[in-house]
């Protein structure tokens, strides 16, 4: 049977790569995030190798997640595969200088919004005692770097979350993974660093993962037989060794 994947933050980066790389294997996709002109692209260049299904909503919105997800056509309703993908680091600030805005952004969107799509769509895959939850993490979810304080402490969290799933869906058969990359060149310093020129300096010197690496894992995370489980994947490029390692002459 073809399953249906739901992906969060599929307008770029990480997501739109996962969207790309599920489509080429006939997984159905619903494709969710903001920036809806990106949505339908993607939607249009993907429905050649699948069929697609696009939501436009802000995780951040509690009440217009739930109506998302509640107005899935029949043909899109089965969720079988969650990514718990969106989200971005929102400044680069030593903890006294920080944004309160650009912490109440890493909260609302890496932890709790990923709370929000998860509990919109839990209820189906325990009802049917099956499903798989991709959360992308991050290395910054294993270790702290400086001025990573906040979004060191979303993806912490995101961590936790991760296990405490896998502990409490256990009973059910769903399978709880969580995916953790280190530097991935994606728009995701375009955001941190709010359009600054300093995000071109970011992936510099080295190479850096690409979007398609990570995508590949979870692909392979969610082609694995029922037996098996990948639970935890943290991956850097060879360039880089820990979050503060990084070896700009490779
Ligand atoms: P991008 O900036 O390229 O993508 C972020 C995605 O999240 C976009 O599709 C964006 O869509 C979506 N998004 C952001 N805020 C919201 C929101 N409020 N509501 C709905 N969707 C939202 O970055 P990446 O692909 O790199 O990031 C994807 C994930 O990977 C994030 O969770 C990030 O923390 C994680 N990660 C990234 C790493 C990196 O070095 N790039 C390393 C480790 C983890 P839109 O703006 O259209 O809503
Ligand atoms: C993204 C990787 O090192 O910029 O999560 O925090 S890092």
């Amino acid at each position: 049977m073809t399953r249906t994947a739901f992906i969060t933050g599929a307008t770029s980066g990480i997501g739109e790569a996962t969207a790309y790389e599920f489509a080429k294997h006939g997984i159905k996709l619903v494709l969710c995030g903001r920036r809806l002109h990106r949505l339908k692209t993607i939607q249009e260049a993907l429905e050649r190798l699948t069929d697609v299904h696009i939501l436009n909503f802000d995780i951040r919105d509690k009440q217009h997640t739930f109506e998302a997800v509640a107005s899935l056509p029949e043909a899109f309703k089965r969720i079988d595969i969650l990514i718990n993908n969106a989200g971005n680091a929102h400044g680069l600030d030593a903890i006294q200088d920080g944004d309160l805005d650009d912490w109440d952004a890493m909260m609302d969107i890496n932890v709790k919004g990923l709370l929000y799509v998860s509990k919109a769509i839990i209820p189906q895959m325990t009802e049917r005692k099956s499903g798989h939850i991709i959360n992308i993490g991050s290395s910054a979810g294993k270790e702290v770097y400086p001025k990573g304080n906040v979004y060191c402490g979303s993806k912490h969290a995101v961590l936790a979350i991760t296990e405490g799933m896998r502990v409490d869906l256990n009973p059910f058969g769903i399978k709880v993974s969580a995916v953790n990359p280190g530097l991935v060149e994606t728009e995701f310093s375009k955001v941190r660093f709010k359009g600054d020129a300093k995000a071109n300096t970011v992936y510099t010197g080295f190479k850096a993962l690409q979007a398609k690496d990570v995508a590949e894992v979870i692909h392979f995370a969610i082609t694995r037989p029922p037996h098996v489980n990948i639970a935890d994947v943290l991956m850097f490029c060879t360039a880089q060794a820990n979050s503060v390692t990084v070896n700009k002459n490779f």
